[in-house]
């Protein structure tokens, strides 16, 4: 397309038809030939930031305000010195370093440029209203990464991980988002509908000889398949709620009576005067919340409201959250007072850590039989939340039920982090069992067919093979602006 000079609002109305208009949105909203620009770095002033400029015309559209050896003249993957000008005016803007990919070379798959510029707020704005008066347009949340999607770079999952590596907030939900993006878990996936092709071809073959009686598909053998993948899909869909723990934080709730010492311990572990701690019972009223990081591992730690019979209203309304959290944990620690004679019951002690607290003042041994005997093989950690004794114990207790908790996840061999893929793959799954099902019942083979290309289609959806401009949207226009 025509770029030209005048075009006031920054905003291109001009299209042509490219390969992918049919699969992307085409309303004027996102139009793939637009060259689009942004500032790629967090917001705020810094040392440097980064602009990006992609798009069909972004190595002439840079030259207009270029000085310095013309870009669209230059090698790519080459870093050049030289000032950001305003033709207009002949106001120099800053002296920077542009870098150029050529098409099909960069992210996007188009002529990029990035200039690296000096971080300040007021250049910033300049340079992007600058190039949007020579044609440009300031790109949509995750446009970057749309094109980079939308030219073939990267499928949907790789995509998405893209957002999620840019999220990541401890050292196992990067790992998770690097395996997405690397693509191993999409070649995961597409091996799966590769046999599930398979599957699929030898049932259409029989549906053509339908007339003859034949089966090319041996019934055991496609079973078999059916089965291997309805078990592989279920995995994968249920690995989500180790994923989601994992890339949001494992939820943690400290509950147990009044007074045991809950705030105490959330501001040992966070090392951090947090909550409010007093010997009066009752002081915890709403839910205090912060993070803790444990070796690879985010955790939410949530301390909350005694549990104690009270007529106060308001106290009972932080009860009824205590025990929502601790509903909703995936690890809950208990905490009683080594002191403590009579032992309230523990709603969910199967995700519990047991914890007596104040081992300073009083010898937890009685307290800790009575729990043992109690709740037969629970994880009971004596310690003081005031000294800091067993505290270290305490944090390879949690690490260690986290990481059971991410390996029941990885009964899959991914984890699945997006909610999306979860329910694809859910649908994937169910879609085989129905497969399954119909080849132990000898069901017509159109019949099964479908179930399988049912399967075939949500698991298309994961990676994009299948998908709407309205999906595409939804997923994008969740990244930030500039990636
Ligand atoms: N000696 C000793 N005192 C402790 C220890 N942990 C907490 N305490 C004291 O016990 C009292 C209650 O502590 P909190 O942390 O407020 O107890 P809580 O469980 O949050 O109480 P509520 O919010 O009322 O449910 C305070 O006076 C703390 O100083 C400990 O390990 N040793
Ligand atoms: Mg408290």
């Amino acid at each position: 397309m025509q770029w030209s000079a005048n075009t006031t609002s920054g905003i291109s109305t001009e299209k042509t038809n490219s390969p992918d208009t049919d699969l992307m949105d085409t309303t004027q909203i996102y139009d793939p030939t637009d060259t689009i620009c942004a500032i790629a770095t967090a917001q705020g002033t810094g040392a440097i930031a980064v602009c990006r400029l992609s798009g069909p015309a972004a190595l002439t559209l840079a030259d207009e305000v270029w000085r310095g050896k013309p870009l669209s003249t230059v090698s790519s993957h080459t870093v050049h010195l030289g000032y950001i000008v305003d033709p207009d005016t002949d106001d120099t803007l800053d002296q920077a370093v542009a870098t150029t990919f050529r098409a099909p070379n960069s992210f996007t798959g188009d002529d990029t440029v990035e200039f690296a510029i000096h971080g300040s707020r007021w250049i910033q704005r300049r340079l992007i209203a600058l190039l949007c008066r020579h044609g440009a347009r300031p790109a949509l949340p995750g446009e970057y990464t749309r094109r980079a999607f939308a030219s073939g770079r990267m499928d949907l999952a790789e995509a998405e991980a893209v957002a999620d590596l840019i999220a990541a907030s401890s050292e196992a939900s990067h790992r998770l988002a690097m395996t997405q993006m690397r693509g191993d878990y999409s070649r995961r996936l597409n091996e799966l509908r590769d046999q599930l092709l398979e599957l699929s071809a030898l049932l259409e073959l029989e549906l053509d000889f339908s007339e003859e009686d034949v089966e090319f598909a041996s019934r055991e053998r496609l079973r078999a398949l059916a089965d291997t993948l309805h078990h592989d899909l279920d995995a994968l869909a249920r690995s989500f709620d180790a994923g989601q723990a994992i890339k949001d934080g494992i939820p943690v709730a400290i509950t147990g009576p009044t007074n045991a010492g809950k705030s105490s311990l959330l501001n040992a572990l966070l090392g951090d005067d947090r909550a409010i701690v007093s010997d009066i019972h009752g002081t915890t009223r709403d839910i205090v919340e912060d993070t803790l990081e444990i070796g690879p591992y985010l955790l939410r730690l949530k301390d909350t409201a005694g549990l104690r019979h009270t007529t106060d209203t308001i106290e009972n309304l932080g009860i009824e959250r205590s025990l929502k959290a601790a509903a909703n944990a995936a690890i809950v620690l208990y905490v009683v007072d080594a002191a403590q004679t009579t032992l309230p019951d523990c709603d969910h002690p199967e995700k519990t850590i047991f914890i007596v607290n104040k081992a300073d003042i009083t010898d937890p041994a009685a307290t800790t039989t009575r729990l043992r005997d109690a709740h037969p093989g629970a994880t009971i950690v004596a310690l003081s939340a005031k000294t800091g004794l067993g505290l270290d114990t305490l944090r390879a207790e949690i690490r260690s039920r986290a990481d059971a908790l991410t390996d029941s996840g990885a009964t899959a061999d991914y984890t699945v982090t997006n909610a999306r893929h979860a329910a694809e793959l859910a649908a994937a799954a169910t879609a085989a069992a129905a497969v399954s099902r119909g080849l132990a019942t000898a069901l017509p083979p159109d019949l099964i067919a479908q179930d399988l290309r049912q399967t075939i289609h949500h698991l298309g959806a994961v990676t994009g093979r299948i998908t709407t401009p309205e999906i595409l949207q939804t997923i994008f226009e969740r990244f930030c602006i500039g990636k």
